[in-house]
This record gives structure tokens, sequence and C-alpha cells, in this order.
């Protein structure tokens, strides 16, 4: 228990594959912290914190979620955040009950969803849901929607992100990768294994434009490596004039990774919280949703272009970008960055008018307790 102003949270997230889901929580335990919380980490596998965080952060306590936790000396949080639905362990939430019913205290259990666009988050957000069977009988959950709108939870964003936007040098920070920035166009691809990939090096490497494209680590290093080797042999003479030129970005923490999208000039994002850094970074942006099995993700992605008011050409590209039955043959369309750019100013503009998530969540925390 914490006896200051301040509240103790404990933070649950489970790594189901990729970074998201880590990511999402870090963010949000660095944001808590900053607003002077105590935030307790409890995740399975901390892996990637090693190069998206690895100075830590202060007022941030990482925990690793073992099987079972051990409570026996353990001061209980006040603020519960079950993030994605990772399940609780149960051990942890017979002592939170406890000791929330030893101090009479309301209990805060927060079930942190996923960011959508979609209509559901507006009417799900801030719902109770009472918990009907075990250690927790009693206690009441609430859904906390991330969202685009006024009437969800608002996005990620910190105080100071403006400030630091301002400071940026892109020419320095480049240089700093080992980058001698000659003029060339920037397109950073962070992505799964998009099914146009092939088609847009074709574009790249024809554009009269130079482009140098900026990889990142991972799955979009692999996928870009394997589309160089099949052209290579397929068509070797595809970049004839070295009009696209690669370079392979290392494991960046969180931060060095906004870099990377400011000094872009077209970033190729995934998931949701590159998105939302993407948005943020006020430059033209392509999505790659994370994919479902019975494509969800096709209206989930839809309802993100509604948001952004897309032209029709940032529709067609993200169509066929993703897959999207009936564009999935479909050549790419061209890229229309000057309109792009206004879209996503105006979008930007739109969002940053909204509380972030941060500030949402703790006014919903002090109002529910
Ligand atoms: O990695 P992702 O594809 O995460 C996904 C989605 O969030 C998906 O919804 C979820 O269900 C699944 O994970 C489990 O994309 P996302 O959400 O953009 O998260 C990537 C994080 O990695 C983000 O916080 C930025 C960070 N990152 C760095 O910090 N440095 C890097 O070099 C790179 C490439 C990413």
């Amino acid at each position: 228990m914490n006896t200051g102003n301040s509240k103790l949270w404990d933070i649950f997230c489970r790594v189901i594959d990729n970074y998201g889901d880590i990511g999402v929580c870090w963010r949000l335990a660095i944001g808590l912290a900053e607003r002077g919380e105590q935030v307790r980490l409890w995740v399975d596998d901390a892996s990637a914190l090693g190069w998206m965080a690895p100075e830590g952060a202060q007022g941030v306590e990482l925990r690793p979620w073992t099987q079972p936790i051990q409570t026996d000396d353990l001061v209980i949080g006040d603020v519960l955040i079950e993030a994605f639905g990772c399940e609780i362990a149960p051990e942890y939430i017979a002592s939170y009950a406890d000791s929330t019913r030893a101090r009479g205290l309301k209990s805060i259990w927060i079930n942190l969803e996923y960011l959508s666009a979609e209509d559901f988050a507006e009417r799900s957000h801030g719902l109770p849901s009472p918990v009907m069977s075990g250690p927790g009988t009693g206690l009441t959950k609430h859904f906390f929607y991330p969202g685009f709108t006024s009437r969800t939870g608002g996005l990620l964003r910190e105080p100071d992100l403006a400030e630091r936007q301002a400071q940026f040098d892109r020419i320095v920070w480049l240089r700093q990768l080992g980058i001698e920035f000659r003029g060339e166009r920037l397109v950073s691809l962070f992505c799964y294994e998009p099914p146009a990939l092939s088609e847009l090096l074709d574009q790249l490497a024809i554009n009269p434009h130079e482009t140098r494209l900026m990889v990142t680590a991972g799955r979009a290093a692999a996928a870009v490596k394997a589309c160089i080797d099949d052209k290579n042999k397929s068509q070797p003479l595809w970049n004839m004039r070295k009009q696209l030129s690669f370079s392979y970005v290392p494991m960046l923490s969180q931060r060095e990774f906004d870099h990377l999208l400011w000094a872009c000039d077209l970033n190729f994002v995934r998931g949701e919280d590159s998105l939302v850094r993407a948005l943020w970074a006020d430059k033209p942006f392509v999505w790659q949703i994370y994919p479902q099995h019975d494509d969800a993700h096709h209206d989930k992605l839809d309802a993100f272009l509604n948001v952004m008011s897309a032209p029709l050409s940032l529709r067609d590209f993200h169509h066929v970008w993703n897959g999207v039955q009936g564009f999935a043959h479909a050549n790419l369309p061209a890229m229309a960055l000057p309109e792009w750019q206004v879209t996503v100013t105006q979008a930007r503009k739109q969002q940053l008018q909204h509380d972030d998530l941060v500030t949402q969540l703790m006014r919903f925390v002090l109002k529910n307790h």
C-alpha cells in the first residue's frame, strides 16, 4: 500500500508475439512514473525491453511474472492494470481482494484494451464488469479503451513530445547511424511480410527521386532481404540505376524509434503502438495492421482510415499493402505524398485536442476510487 498522494500501480503484461504488448505497457508505465506514480510492471518475458528501454526508468520497477507470484511479503498495489486481457495470476488477485477489503477501499482493476477506431471502443469504454468467479469474486473490473474520440481513453502521448520534436535534427541523427544525408528521400520500413513488398521496391527503384529505405531489424529486414534475393534472381536489372538504396537499422530504443520516424519522409509502420508514433511524427505513413484469423482486421483498418479522413489514394494503397480482399491482386498504387501529408497533419491536429491516455486513465482512477 502506498501512503502518499501517489498510487502504486501493478501493470500485468503477457508477451504474445512481436513487440506491441510490451511496448504499450512500457510507455504506460513510464508515463505514470513521470507523473509521480509508482509503477510495477509484471511481465512474463522482458527480453525486448533490453533494446526498447535499455536504461529503464525511474519510478518503474520491472518484476518477472513468475508462476506462481510470491505474494507473502508483497506490498499490494492500489491499482491493477490487466493489459490486453492477459488474465492476472489468481494468487495476486486473491491478495489484492484481501488488501482492498482490509483497507475498506473500492478495487481499481482496469482491463486495458487494444487500440481500435471501431465504434465498439466508444460503446465499451469505461464499462464496469462485476467479477463473478474466482478469487476476485465481488470485485469490479472496468474496461478502458484507447481510441481516437473524446468518448474513448485517448492515445499515449508524452507531455514533452512537441518540444523533443522541435529540437530534433535529422542530419545529426543520421550521422550517428553512420549515414551522410545527400538529400535522398528517406523511407522507414517496419512491417510483417506485406504481399506488395516486391512491388514497393520496384516502385521506389524506378522513381526519379533517389530513395534510401531504412529497414528496421527483425521481420522487416528478413522480408526485404528475401525479396531482394528473389528479385536479383528473377529480374536482375530491377534496381539497375541504383535509385533505391538500403540501410539496415539495428534494434532501436523506443525514443530512437521515434527519431527514425521523425527523420523519414514516409513511414511504413505496423501493429498499434508504432501507428500512434507515426501519427505524432507528422509524416505520411502507411499502416500494416496486425492480421487476425477471420479478417476482422479489415474492418478495423477501414475504421482507422475513416478517422484519418483518408483520401482515396491512401485508402487504396492501404488496401493493397494489407492484401484486403478484392485488392489482393491489384497493383500497388502510386504514392501521393503531398496529399497524404495534408491528411496526417490534419488528423494529428485533431488528435492533439484530446487528453492523452495517461491523463485520462489517472482521471478515471480518481473518479472510480
Ligand atoms: O510489434 P508489433 O507488430 O506489435 C503487435 C501489435 O501491437 C498487435 O496488436 C499485438 O497484438 C501484437 O503485437 C502482439 O507493432 P507495434 O504495436 O507497433 O509495437 C512495436 C513496438 O516496438 C513499438 O513500441 C515500437 C517498438 N520498436 C522499438 O522500440 N524499436 C525498434 O527498432 C522497433 C522496430 C520497434
